[in-house]
């Protein structure tokens, strides 16, 4: 017997069980029977957050069967009334705003500011997505024949899994959920454990704004087991994955042995340059928001900083003042500047890097796990900067959390030889008042993004979002090419001429 969890409008909904979760398969919440549990934890607190079902290969194939079954319906459901839906998750979503970003930061970490700028940037992506509805464009050209028409239409690809991390808990689950579904896919969705919650919140929004029973399908659990599960699934044919790099190299072989699509969003080292013209307070702010923001826990965090000999010593004293008074502390709280990391891996992740660091280079600021009082119950570091020469391992592996090395050099050519010489190609930033010089680093820089005085993290929803290198494998999401991603081309001939007509063989003498 599976336990039925009253969900849905009208209802009390899963509220009512107290964070506790079920799977969302084929329209229904339910647990199925003898099920493993597991929770999330608030990183600041302590406490338990949600608790999930640990979903096991059977559930990942009732999941998948459920989205198969729905496919046919979804994908002929006018584009414009799957975009109505997708109005109405917005909608939802923005009056409960408040709610979830707070529940963003207590079960993530990132201060409620962030949350609620998490949430905002589902909003704003799933309202763009529905606005595609009415576009979903293909091309017109013209024939080499007469009498026919030469065109492209998009089509959905079928069933995707959508398996997202930790650190955007509702944004990037929506980046690719709204993406896919106005696409006219169906979806599995499996969130990171380790904020289930957000995602299984975000389930909720879609339930209650009308996907039909089948289309939008939740499974949480171990990425081991349920996220290669689902990316092995014969009915997936399309597999997005945002994590790091060593998950997303075996997603990218799993999939390969199905010849599946497979869409990677993963790591970032990511450099921000100032140059000795630089506006020093301007790039201050932006390195502030770019390396502790979200506690470095982006793909797009700036980690690397490599700042001109001429002001060099400048900037650094004016960063470390102003990151006296940063209080990291409880991420609810309006005046912190920075809440703790997002778990105890995580943490103990960067205090082994910060060991590193203090071995092969040299620790400018921070570099401790904060003790005593609240700090004891959750995962704080202190904000930590190590000035390093180029090449160390602090200044070349990802870390994700609130560290960056930074770097001197003597000319522009040299920053960016430092900026490019990385395995990593996400965002990139330069600071500079030469408007010439500021044009040659967007040519220059090797980087999905680049940013001209500004820091390398706040990527807006209707622009393309990735990397290359180790960042991704060439795909882009966000913006329209988020469609891309989710649709196949078809390419349609209608000839009218009521004869045959041969392409490449009678186009000379067509009369
Ligand atoms: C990520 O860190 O994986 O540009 C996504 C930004 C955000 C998205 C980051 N809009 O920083």
């Amino acid at each position: 017997m599976y336990l039925r969890h009253r969900s849905g409008p009208g209802r009390e909904g899963v509220r009512a069980l107290e964070g506790e979760y079920g799977l969302f398969i084929d329209g229904r919440w339910a647990t199925p029977p003898k099920a493993e549990r597991f929770t999330s934890t608030n990183p600041a607190t302590g406490e338990t957050v949600g608790s999930f079902v640990a979903a096991g290969v059977e559930d990942v194939r009732r999941a998948t069967e459920a989205a198969a079954r729905a496919f046919p319906g979804w994908r002929q459901t006018p584009a414009p009334k799957r975009g109505e839906i997708l109005l109405s998750v917005a909608h939802r979503m923005r009056e409960r705003k408040p709610e979830l970003g707070r529940l963003v930061t207590r079960e993530m970490g990132k201060v409620l500011s962030e949350g609620l700028g998490d949430v905002q940037e589902s909003i704003d992506f799933i309202e763009y997505m529905a606005g595609e509805g009415r576009r979903l464009t293909g091309e017109t050209v013209p024939s080499e024949l007469r009498s026919k028409f030469c065109l492209t239409v998009r089509q959905p690809k079928g069933v995707v899994a959508c398996i997202t991390p930790w650190n955007f808990p509702t944004a990037i689950p929506n980046w690719k959920i709204a993406a896919a579904l106005i696409s006219g896919n169906t979806v599995v969705f499996k969130p990171a454990s380790a904020t289930a919650r957000c995602g299984a919140e975000v389930v909720r929004l879609y339930e209650e704004a009308g996907v039909p029973p089948g289309v939008l399908n939740l499974v949480t659990g171990p990425g081991g087991l349920v996220g290669n599960a689902l990316v092995e699934d014969p009915r997936v044919r399309a597999v997005s994955f945002t994590g790091g790099v060593d998950a997303g190299r075996e997603v990218y072989q799993r999939g390969a042995k199905g010849l599946k699509m497979v869409h990677l969003e993963l790591g970032g080292k990511n450099p921000v340059i100032v140059m000795e013209d630089a506006d020093l307070p301007l790039a201050l702010e932006g390195v502030l928001f770019g390396a502790f923001g979200t506690a470095g826990q982006r793909c797009t965090a700036t980690s690397r900083l490599i700042v001109h000999e001429k002001v060099y010593e400048p900037f650094l004293t004016m960063l470390t003042q102003r990151l006296d008074r940063f209080p990291v502390g409880d991420p609810l709280d309006p005046t912190t500047g920075m809440g703790p990391v997002a778990s105890a891996d995580q943490e103990r992740k960067i205090l082994d890097y910060i060991a590193l660091g203090t071995r092969e280079a040299k620790l400018r600021y921070g570099g401790e796990k904060l003790r005593g009082g609240a700090y004891d119950r959750g995962y704080f570091l202190q904000p930590t900067i190590f000035e390093t020469a180029h090449g160390t391992r602090i200044s070349r592996e990802e870390i994700f959390g609130p560290v960056l090395s930074v770097i001197r050099v003597g000319t522009y050519e040299e920053a960016v030889r430092v900026a490019n010489d990385i395995d990593y190609g996400l965002s990139s930033s330069i600071y500079t008042r030469d408007v010439n010089r500021a044009f040659r680093a967007v040519g220059d820089l090797e980087a999905g993004i680049t940013y001209v005085n500004a820091p390398t993290i706040g990527a807006e929803v209707h622009l393309p979002f990735g990397g290359i290198k180790n960042t991704g494998n060439g795909g882009r999401e966000a913006g329209s090419a988020a469609i891309e991603e989710f649709t196949e081309i078809k390419t349609v001939f209608v000839d009218f001429s009521a004869r045959l007509q041969r392409a490449q063989i009678d186009a000379e003498s067509a009369a």
